[in-house]
Formats: structure tokens, C-alpha cells, sequence
């Protein structure tokens, strides 16, 4: 029997024999020795089953078809949890739940019971997820390629008001119920060692690498079901073994590998996802998790080239390889040593190949994040790929030569290897070399790389950069995670908005209708008293749902300013106790966000914020009107109860640093209303709902340079603003904590003595007379449902789906496949 949007055949009486039968064979309970977590686990075993039959077949056809694919590196696939997400797509939500209600259960407590899978830090792994989703939905020929982390990013808890972290095991002891291994796919690395010159049949010298060591790749695959049709793509998860036992002779030779073997564990490889601290530090062990995932996933793109019947010379008509980020850019030099040392071919034929075959993505201009290896570093675990490096870095200097000769300037500006007194290879350089297209996230941002990143790139290669705005997938961020809001979208414009997230702007036709609007006010107060409940329940502290939700999650990072957020709290509480006259709509600040753990000033940020909490939360003289909450241990799970409780949106980057943002989308998608800064996707967001559904705020991208190269001055912008001034002196004190004046001092510190370096003490003012500005505009409600309505009406561009057409049309080239 299949209904209506069910791309999958299902029989209940068949799953539900199923989910009885993984019970007892896979997990080895009883219906009565079973607790909620065991019956998860089975009713994913039991869904899992269907999917990976379909990934089988989709790969089958496919290959068949013989059509061109991307295959997408990323470091980090912040998927979320799948069963839910992956009962949408499949079509057999109602189905499945109310086959487990036969069996006793009830589907929404089972969900509950699976741990996010931790993948990735944040906006970036997010978005190889949400692109993941759309590649499927529209059939997209893709395959995901990442790495099976034992354990993903910390699980984070407070003590004291201090960040405590805690290792991830996401797979618990059962293992992760959609993932399958396939032995079949295995790859073998090889690391360290050396180059020798050989002699081939033919008498020409050759180059080869001789490892000194070899790990094994074991292939994961986690299906990723295509929205309404029949297409599952894998995203394949390669897990470092060590081959048993350690077989190379030459393992025993050089000292300088013993010397290291502590850290060469293969286990160690993939042990664990590194926090991003947005600080290239040049670990080993990084370099080693990068060069694993490369050399896996090109040799696997490899082998199902070959598989289809495909000679070499082809592989950039059939194969793209999109790096996300710098992280995977060593498998450029893998390719071409594949290309080179194994397939004999030229240079110059590796090359036509090799270049065709990459693209990449940038995602940020912060020059402390962009990534650089030493060169002995790399010389040393990876001897062959520095030579190759230097190859091409060879090659390009002579191009550079050739459009600017003699400038030794632009050379040593351009050149992917750094000078200095220890060289360094720029990853994001020899990407730009190396690829047939570079992009940015948002218009802004991809202006940026353009003008201010890569200016000269942009010369010598023009129309090489692109930009691909991003976007978030409307099945994850409004259907499921919105139920509310979903039904009421339905029954205004019908239920193929999920697929086709544009025709949102039907709704706007509604925004000022009275009835509408009360229903789409009904659906927020709903979701904020689910958020509300969640907090009670979780933290004990009580919301008042009438009360502005304001809301901050994202990575903790000085540029994203949550420090700026924390100091016009402050301007609230001192302006509640110390101007009479002084009256405010009720508030709730909403923090989510966990700090790198080496990122100390970070960490001071969550410690104060937390701090605060503790004191205004329970402060009589406030009157209620101040509330503030930092949830615990930020993860998909808690963004999709927090993000449909959204009033307000915190958008508050410096202009300039944040390359486009995602969480911006999801949040306006749902109804928040943005107050945010001219940056990255802010300004295409403002574009969409208009100047008067947005609170714009602070210094744009050149007065930000301006202010920087005239050499900002926080102590005149403490002593001419006295609530400035006031906010920043309350750090100083013991207010929030009592009897410790000076806990809190080192955030103070750095804004005034420490230079500001992100400006927040330029943005304050401005800042606080948007906040006005909302606080004067949610009192009014007719208008504010407008404006919240007319934000879901209008943010149908930020679908991933249309990323997807963008990178699909203008860089990958794709056709779609449908699985029938
Ligand atoms: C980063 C950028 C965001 C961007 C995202 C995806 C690295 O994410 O900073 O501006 O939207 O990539 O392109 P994040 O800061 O959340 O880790």
C-alpha cells in the first residue's frame, strides 16, 4: 500500500515484524525487557533496512547512467539526528507512527532517544548537510564524502557558569542504527616514508613514493534520502584501522617514525572531530585526519570510475570534486600523484585533468583562519605531495611572472609557498591555483574575496570566482522542525512549498489579514511555550511567553559579537534599576553556543553571560522583564526547538567577517525578525523582506576598514556614551558575582585596552537604538505579525535547494537522474 508523497512501499504489519525482529536479533531485548532507547534503535534498524536497499539501487542506476557526478569533501557533515528528517523524505511519518503506536509506543518519545550525530562545528558542516538533502531531493548525481569520528564535537556542560567539555561518543555502545559498513570499499593510506627515482620498462626515469606506513579506510555510508522520490545518496564516513599487524619492514628503518609512533596510532586518526578555533595550529595529527579523507575518497571516486567502464582521460567529463573549505585541498596532489606516479601520465595531461576536475569553497576572510602547513610538516608525512606542491607553485610563479614581470612583490603575495624563517604552504592559495572555480557563500562576501582576498587571482583567472549564496533545507527548517507553522502554510498555498520553497510568497497576500495574522501568532506563542517547557524541564528557569524571545546561537567567536549582545543586556538592567522613567516590553535573551576549548576570552564570554544569567534571572527589582538563558550543549536538536520560538534574530557580526550565515535563514524562515549588520547574508535577507521588516544596524564593510586604518579608539567611545560607560564599568564590579569583583574584568580588558579588534564599542549606540526600535514594534502587534509573516513569505531564495541550482548550473554542470 503506498500513500500519497510515499516514495517507499510499506506494509505495516511487515515493519512492524521487522522492528520486533531487530529488537530481539540486533539489540537482543524483549517487548518487555525493552526500554525507549532499545525500540529507537530498532525502529531505525527497521527504516534503515528500506533505505540501504535504496542506496544499493540508486548507486546501481546511476552507474548505469554513467552521468556526471560532484562528489562533495567536507571535514564535517553536521547532519542532525536522521530519523525524523528521513521519515519526512521517505513520506511515512503518519505511517510509522502509527505502526509503533500498535506496538505500545509512541513516535515523538522514540525521536527523542537519538543523540545527534556531532559531525561537523557548526555553519559550515551544516551546510554540507543542507547541501547533501538538496542534492538528493532534486537527484543531483552526488556522493558526501567525511570521516567517521569516534567521537564528534565535545558535549558541553556548565559548572559554575564555566564551559566543562565532554568527549561525544554520538554512537553510544549499539553503534549508529542507519549507518553500514561496506568492507568491499576499504582503501589502504600510506603515510610518511620517501621519493625515489626509478628506471620503468620503457627507460624513463620515474618518480615514486615509498610510505613507510600504511593505515586502512573503512568505508560508512549513511543514506540521505531524497525528498519525495526514490533516489538514497550515500554519505560515506571513512574510519582509520590500523592494518594488523603493522606490515612494513620500513616501519622498523628511520628512528624519526618511531620517534613518532605515539601519535601514529592509526586509531588515533579519525578518534576525534577538532573544535574549530579559527587558529591554524599546525597539528600533526590534523594534517595526517585531512590527507586520510583525501586519499580515501579520491581513490573511492577512482575505483567507481574505473567501475563504470571509464578510462582516465574522461575523469573530468564524469567527476567533480568540490573541496568545502580548504580542510580536503591535500587531494589535489593527491589526484595528480595518482595521475602522475601511477597512471603515467605528463604532467601537462595530469594537469588538463587534475584542474578540471576541483573546485572550492571558500568561507571566510579571517586571516588567522585561513589555513597554512609548514612545509616540513607536510614534507615529512607526505614527501611526494610537497614535491608536487612545489611543482605547481613552480609552474604558477612563471605565469605570474609573465602577466607582472619582475615584480617580486605580487610573486611573493601570490605564491602558495610563504617565505619566512620556517615556509609555509597557504592551502586557500594553491586552491585558487588549482581549481576550474572558487566561490564565496554570499553576494557580499563573494564581492570580498574579489576585491579584498584574492584581487590578483582574479586577473590572471578571470571568471573563476563565483559566488553561491547559501541556503537551508525547508524539510529540516520549516517542516519538521515547525509543524505548527507547516500546517498553517498548507492550507494557504498547498504542501509543495517543501521542494519548491519560492512559492512561500504566496503568504504575503495574508499579512495583513487579521485572521491570519492570529493564527500566525498563535502557532509562535505555541512553539514558545514548547521551547519554554524544554527550558523548565532542562534548566529549571521560567519563561514567560508573552516576553520578547531574542535569540544568539551560533559558534562562540569575537567577530560574531556575543559580547555586544551581552553589553546591551547590561544597558537593559542598568537603565531597569537606574532610570525611573525607563519601561520595557518584557524580554528573554536566548544564548546557544559552545567555545573551542583553547579560546580563552571565548570562554570568559559564556562564564560572564552566564553569570548575568544567575543574577537578573532572580533579581526582584527587574520586575520579570529581564530574563536571560544560555542552553547548555548547542546541537541540531536544540536549534530546531529554539529557532520556531524565535521573536528575534541576532545577526551581529562585524561587516565584513561573516562570510554568509545560515542560521539568519532558518530563523527569519520561522518567522524571527532580524536585527542584524550588513554582513554576509544579512544584506541579501534585507534585499528579500525589505528595509522596513528588518533592523539594520552599525558600520557598513568600508567604514569598518576606515575605522580600522585610522586606528580605532574604544576609550573615546567609553568616555562620550555614559551607557556605555556604565555597561562595561558593571564587569569591573561584583554585581554578578558576588564577593569577586574582577571575574569578569577580562572581557572589559579587551575591549578597551585590548583595542576592540571587533569593533563592538563603534556598534554599541547603534546597536541600542535598533533594540529600541524592536521593543517599540512587538508592542504593537498587528504590525509585528506583518513584518513576521511577510519574513516567512519572502525567504524562499534561501532554500539549499536553489544553492544547489546555483552550484548545479554555474560550476558542476550536473543532470539530474531519477531513480525510478
Ligand atoms: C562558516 C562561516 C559562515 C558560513 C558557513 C557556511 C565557516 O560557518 O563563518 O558565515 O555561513 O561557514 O558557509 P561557522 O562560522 O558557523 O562555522
Amino acid at each position: 500500500m503506498t500513500t500519497r508523497g510515499q516514495t517507499q512501499q510499506f506494509d505495516k504489519a511487515l515493519f512492524k515484524a521487522s522492528v520486533e525482529k531487530h529488537l530481539v536479533t540486533t539489540y537482543a531485548k524483549t517487548p518487555e525487557t525493552a526500554d525507549s532507547r532499545s525500540w529507537y534503535l530498532a525502529v531505525g534498524k527497521a527504516l534503515a533496512e528500506i533505505s540501504t536497499g535504496s542506496l544499493l539501487e540508486t548507486e546501481k542506476q546511476i552507474a548505469e547512467q554513467n552521468v556526471r557526478s560532484v562528489n562533495y569533501l567536507s571535514l564535517e557533515f553536521l547532519i542532525g539526528r536522521l530519523t525524523g528528517n528521513n521519515l519526512i523524505s521517505m513520506g511515512l511519518y503518519e505511517e510509522v507512527s502509527a505502526a509503533v503506536e500498535e506496538l505500545g509506543l509512541n513516535l515523538t518519545d522514540l525521536l527523542e532517544e537519538e543523540r545527534d550525530p556531532a559531525l561537523g562545528n557548526g555553519g559550515l558542516g551544516r551546510l554540507a548537510a543542507c547541501f547533501m538533502d538538496s542534492l538528493a531531493a532534486q537527484e543531483y548525481p552526488a556522493v558526501g564524502y567525511g570521516l567517521h569520528y569516534e567521537y564528534g564535537l565535545f558535549s558541553q556542560s556548565f559548572e559554575g557558569g564555566h564551559q566543562v567539555e565532554v568527549p561525544d561518543a554520538w554512537r553510544g555502545i549499539e553503534g549508529y542504527p542507519w549507518e553500514v559498513v561496506r568492507p568491499e570499499l576499504g582503501q589502504t593510506v600510506g603515510l610518511f616514508g620517501s621519493v625515489e627515482t626509478y628506471t620503468d620498462k620503457a627507460g624513463t626515469s620515474c618518480r615514486r613514493w615509498v610510505p613507510a606506513m600504511t593505515v586502512e579506510g573503512v568505508a560508512w555510508d549513511l543514506p540521505i534520502v531524497g525528498y519525495d522520490n526514490k533516489s538514497v545518496y550515500p554519505l560515506r564516513l571513512w574510519e582509520c584501522r590500523s592494518p594488523a599487524p603493522f606490515n612494513l619492514a620500513r616501519f622498523n628503518d628511520g628512528d624519526y617514525v618511531g620517534a613518532q609512533y605515539g601519535q601514529l596510532e592509526a586509531g588515533n586518526v579519525t578518534k576525534v572531530l577538532y573544535p574549530n578555533d579559527n587558529h591554524d595550529q599546525g597539528k600533526t595529527l590534523r594534517l595526517m585526519q585531512q590527507y586520510f579523507h583525501c586519499a580515501c575518497s579520491v581513490a573511492d571516486i577512482l575505483r567507481r570510475h574505473f567501475a563504470a567502464g571509464n578510462k582516465i582521460e574522461d575523469l573530468a567529463k564524469l567527476e567533480s570534486i568540490q573541496l568545502n573549505d580548504t580542510h580536503p585541498t591535500i587531494a589535489i596532489p593527491e589526484l595528480m600523484r595518482i595521475l602522475i606516479d601511477e597512471h603515467k601520465l605528463g604532467w601537462d595531461a595530469a594537469w588538463a585533468i587534475s584542474s578540471k576536475v576541483f573546485a572550492y569553497t571558500n568561507h571566510t576572510l579571517l586571516p588567522e583562519a585561513l589555513e597554512r602547513w609548514s612545509e616540513s610538516l607536510i614534507a615529512d608525512m607526505l614527501p611526494r605531495h610537497m614535491e608536487i606542491i612545489f611543482e605547481i607553485n613552480h609552474r604558477f610563479m612563471t605565469l605570474v611572472e609573465e602577466k607582472w614581470p619582475g615584480n617580486n612583490e605580487i610573486k611573493r603575495k601570490l605564491s602558495i609557498i610563504e617565505e619566512g624563517q620556517q615556509r609555509m604552504v597557504r592551502m586557500a592559495n594553491l586552491c585558487v591555483v588549482s581549481t576550474y572555480a572558487v566561490n564565496g557563500v554570499a553576494a557580499l562576501h563573494s564581492e570580498l574575496v574579489k576585491r579584498d582576498l584574492f584581487p590578483e587571482f582574479n586577473e590572471l583567472f578571470p571568471g573563476r570566482l563565483h559566488n553561491v549564496t547559501n541556503g537551508v533545507t525547508p524539510r529540516r527548517w520549516l517542516k519538521f522542525c515547525n509543524p505548527g507553522l507547516t500546517e498553517l502554510v498548507n492550507e494557504k498555498i498547498g504542501t509543495e512549498w517543501p521542494a519548491k520553497l519560492e512559492q512561500l510568497s504566496g503568504l504575503a497576500k495574508f499579512a495583513e489579514d487579521k485572521k491570519f495574522q492570529k493564527r500566525y501568532l498563535a502557532v509562535k506563542k505555541d512553539n514558545k511555550q514548547r521551547f519554554a517547557d524544554w527550558v523548565q524541564d532542562n534548566m529549571g528557569i521560567e519563561l514567560d511567553t508573552n516576553a520578547i524571545f531574542d535569540v544568539q546561537i551560533k559558534r562562540l567567536h569575537e567577530y560574531k559579537r556575543q559580547h555586544l549582545n551581552l553589553l546591551h543586556i547590561l544597558s537593559l538592567y542598568h537603565r531597569l534599576l537606574n532610570e525611573p522613567t525607563f519601561d520595557m516590553h518584557p524580554r528573554v535573551f536566548i544564548f546557544a553556543a559552545k567555545a573551542a576549548p583553547g579560546y580563552a576570552l571565548a570562554k570568559d564570554i559564556i562564564f560572564a553571560i552566564n553569570k548575568v544569567a544567575d543574577k537578573v534571572n532572580n533579581d526582584p527589582r527587574l520586575g520579570g522583564k529581564l530574563k536571560v538563558v544560555f542552553v547548555p550543549d548547542y546541537r541540531v536538536s536544540l536549534a530546531e526547538i529554539i529557532i520556531p520560538a524565535a521573536d528575534v534574530s541576532e545577526q551581529i557580526s562585524t561587516a565584513g567577517l561573516e562570510a554568509s550565515g545560515t542560521g539568519n535563514m532558518k530563523l527569519a524562515l520561522n518567522g524571527a525578525l532580524t536585527i542584524g549588520t550588513m554582513d554576509g547574508a544579512n544584506v541579501e535577507i534585507r534585499e528579500e523582506v525589505g528595509d522596513e521588516n528588518i533592523f539594520i544596524f552599525g558600520l557598513l564593510v568600508d567604514e569598518v576598514l576606515k575605522q580600522k586604518e585610522e586606528g580605532h579608539d574604544p576609550y573615546r567611545y567609553y568616555h562620550a556614551d555614559s551607557l556605555l560607560r556604565a555597561s562595561l564599568d558593571l564587569l569591573n564590579t561584583d554585581e554578578f558575582t558576588p564577593g569577586n569583583p574582577g571575574q569578569l574584568s577580562a572581557i572589559r580588558q579587551n575591549l578597551l585596552d585590548g583595542g576592540d579588534p571587533y569593533l563592538v564599542l563603534a556598534d554599541f549606540a547603534d546597536y541600542v537604538k535598533a533594540h529600541e526600535k524592536i521593543d517599540a514594534e512587538y508592542r504593537d502587534q498587528a504590525t509585528w505579525a506583518r513584518k513576521t509573516i511577510l519574513n516567512t513569505a519572502l525567504v524562499g531564495k534561501f532554500s539549499s535547494d536553489r544553492s544547489i541550482r546555483d552550484y548545479v548550473n554555474n560550476i558542476w554542470k550536473l543532470k539530474a537522474v531519477s531513480v525510478k
